[in-house]
């Protein structure tokens, strides 16, 4: 039988790259070039997808699009993202397996977009009638709630996921969703205060001031213009095809879908607000009391503070060994309180929204108990170098080095270790492990984070600066990092490094970072009259956001590092990860512009290199695309030879052995490992499965007939 795959003929380019020849570096970006070129946005390795931003919209996700991918085998089709969608579901739904997506790739490559391309394919496909379309109506429309808040334009994106997110979505034995969970991720609370130039703060604040009514505005006392608030960039405040005043319309109405009362919402708005107003209040010194500067807000109308009292602003208790001292805050010590407190207020009311949705998408009580399979969909911050690059882009750079280190580990080295087990012959692939670098960070006595932790919990006078004095003199030596005092010379480049600056050899390019805020960030500490103060406004939720503030329930305990508490998260995250089966999405920029139709060789190259593609397709090329336990592999095609049908007698290796050789498969496409069988080619098996499917076709012609005889 002549079966075609789409993989070869017809096609722009090859889109599977294991079968590029001659494979090179430049032959595997001029294939990526020529396919973008023609809108062929997806290409392969194997069943890793690597997709290439388009930067404009293309009509390959329609409803038609979604019938044309369902429930057809993965090689049959021009490559596409609905491929690897349906193949996941369908493992999931057939085989019982758990699956997660992971998506990967540097800023604005187009991450989260592929998140909901792949959450809304499984949505369209799977389950029918009203509680399973009211499930997957509230997790589609969780989305651009968490985007209102999460999000903000960047150099790099205008659209970029300022929080990591992984989402467990859960569904019953049939393949029907029941509900999911969302985690959330140290969410960049910086920017609340401040942003770098050309950048905005949450999409939230400036789809408020545009779109909402202007009833709603002055109920809230808020003035629709931006320039009115200090927390507000205002260079970049409008922002090329973003609609705030629209995007405002569809998160209100996705609240209210989500789960959301109209009161919920209200109390969310007025935090929002809440967050606008605190950063126009302004200090003014006041005499010095008993030798101290003190500091007097400086109210004009008595409005900003919204009922708030700004005593709190003024004075810091200490409290050791049973005793309490009041402190007085000097003007910089009160802007800096002010800026801690907005950050921790809409930063919390972040993890409160993310609770809230999880609420409402939770698994109801009829199905809480039953065994679930679950597709994990996982996007997070892309990697990211700025010229400064401070504790965020360090933690978010650490998150995609350990989903790095989940993609070497679960395909390149687990591949190569396969072999091996198995028994196959086998030629080695050198590929970089950044486990280096991955230790470098954590390790849990002389890691980058631990001396950072040791720092923040010291005693005495601890400063961003005696934290790279510790750094300089631990890590001096290791491969991967650069300081002025840096013994190693291998990635000393320049001299040119700052004094307030340590660097890092990611697998995905140096970074500068600049260790001023570290310290500050790390711990994350909010004085606790503010939270006192939080607890005793009146506003339920923003109570019920500070619940230290709550003098019955004074704790003394410092409260966990921001970059503990990271570490600690993404550690689950991992293990949680790799519980389940991996699927693929690399995620390419084609240009540094956010424009459509360019295409920036060096840009691409730089990405095919440090994602380890060219080392992915050499593994898979040297090895075999498809591999099967023999039982499996017997049980699903025995039907196709005379001599294993119905019931082979005998090892199942020696059927699948009658089989292929029934089959006429020629013997350089398989191997024999221990446990499986291993097929090279997918054309292989892609033949195995059609003539499956026709010999299924024909036994249920058969089937009718003889049905239609009875009667
Ligand atoms: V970041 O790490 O969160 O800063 P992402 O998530 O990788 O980044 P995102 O998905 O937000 O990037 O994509 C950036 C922009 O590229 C989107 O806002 C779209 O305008 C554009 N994009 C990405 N993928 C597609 C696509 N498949 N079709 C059309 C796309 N446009
Ligand atoms: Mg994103």
């Amino acid at each position: 039988m002549e079966v075609k795959t789409s993989l070869l003929d017809n096609m722009i380019g090859v889109g599977d790259m294991v079968l590029l020849e001659p494979l090179n570096e430049d032959s595997f970006i001029e294939n990526l070039r020529s396919r973008f070129d023609h809108n062929e946005i997806y290409t392969y390795i194997g069943s890793v997808v690597i997709s290439m931003n388009p930067y404009r919209s293309l009509p390959i996700y329609t409803p038609q699009k979604v019938e044309e991918y369902r429930n057809r085998n993965f090689y049959e089709l021009s490559p596409h993202i609905y491929a690897l969608a349906d193949e996941a579901y369908r493992s999931l739904r057939d085989q019982d397996k758990d699956q997660c997506i992971l998506i990967t790739g540097e800023s604005g490559a187009g991450k989260t977009e592929a998140s909901k391309l792949v959450m809304s394919y499984v949505a369209a496909v799977c389950g029918k009638g009203q509680e399973v379309n009211k499930v997957k109506e509230q997790l589609l429309q969780s989305n651009p709630v968490l985007e209102a808040f999460g999000n903000a334009k960047t150099m790099r994106n205008d659209n970029s996921s300022r929080f990591g997110k992984y989402m467990d979505i859960e569904f019953d034995f049939k393949g029907d969703p029941l509900g999911g969970v969302i985690s959330n991720y140290l969410l960049e609370k910086s920017r609340v205060c401040k942003q770098p130039r050309g950048e905005r703060n949450f999409h939230i604040f400036y789809q408020l001031l545009s779109g909402a009514s202007d009833d709603t505005l002055l109920k809230l006392k808020l003035d629709r213009d931006f320039s009115k608030y200090n927390y507000l960039s205002l260079d970049s405040a409008n922002v090329n095809g973003l609609d705030d005043a629209a995007s405002f319309r569809t998160v209100r109405n996705a609240m209210q879908i989500v789960g959301f009362m109209e009161d919920e919402v209200q109390s969310v708005l007025e935090l929002v607000a809440a967050v606008l107003k605190l950063g126009n209040i302004e200090f003014k010194p006041e005499s010095r009391v008993n030798g101290f500067d003190e500091s007097r807000v400086k109210d004009k109308n008595g409005e900003t503070t919204g009922g708030l009292d700004n005593r709190a602003f003024s004075y810091r208790t200490v409290e050791a060994k049973m005793e309490k001292m009041s402190t007085t805050l000097n003007v910089a010590q009160a802007y800096y309180a002010r800026d801690a407190l907005a950050k921790n207020l809409y930063s919390r009311l972040f993890s409160w929204l993310v609770t809230r949705i999880n609420e409402s998408i939770k698994v109801g009580p009829l199905f809480a108990k039953t065994r679930h399979k679950v597709m994990g969909v996982l996007d997070i911050y892309g990697f990211e170098i700025f010229e400064d690059n401070s504790f965020e882009q360090f933690i978010i750079n650490y998150c995609n080095e350990k989903l790095q280190q989940i993609f070497i580990e679960l395909t390149l080295r687990e591949e190569q270790e396969e072999y091996i087990r198995e028994d196959i012959e086998w030629t080695n692939i050198v590929y970089f492990n950044n486990a280096v670098i991955c230790d470098l960070i954590e390790n849990n006595q002389n890691g980058i984070l631990a001396m950072l932790d040791e720092e923040c919990l010291r005693p005495g006078t601890v400063t961003d600066d005696t934290f790279l004095d510790k750094l300089n003199t631990i890590c001096a030596e290791h491969q991967h990092f650069e300081s002025r005092l840096s013994k190693n010379s291998k990635f000393l480049t320049d001299h040119s490094l700052p004094h307030s600056c340590f660097r890092i050899q990611h697998y995905a390019g140096k970074v500068l970072y600049r260790v001023e805020g570290f310290v500050d960030k790390n711990n994350d500490l909010l004085y606790r009259d503010l939270s006192q103060a939080m607890y005793k406004a009146t506003h339920s939720l923003m109570r019920q956001l500070f619940p230290e503030g709550n003098p019955a329930k004074v704790n003394l305990k410092r409260p966990p590092t921001a970059g503990f508490q990271f570490k600690a998260s993404v550690g689950v995250l991992m293990k949680n990860l790799q519980t389940k089966n991996p699927n693929y999405i690399r995620c390419i920029k084609p240009n540094d512009k956010k424009v459509a139709h360019i295409f920036t060789d060096s840009l691409v190259c730089h990405q095919v290199r440090y994602l380890g593609l060219m080392e992915n397709v050499r593994v898979r090329r040297a090895g075999y695309a498809f591999r099967q336990p023999y039982e499996s592999c017997l049980k699903r095609y025995k039907m196709l030879c005379k001599t294993t049908w119905p019931q082979w007698r005998g090892p199942a290796r020696d059927g699948v052995a009658v089989l292929l050789t029934d089959c006429s498969v020629p013997t350089e496409e398989f191997a024999y490992g221990r446990s499986k069988i291993f097929i090279r080619n997918p054309r292989t098996l892609f033949t195995l499965e059609e003539r499956r499917r026709a010999c299924l076709e024909d036994l249920a012609t058969l089937i009718q007939k003889i049905y239609r005889g009875w009667k």
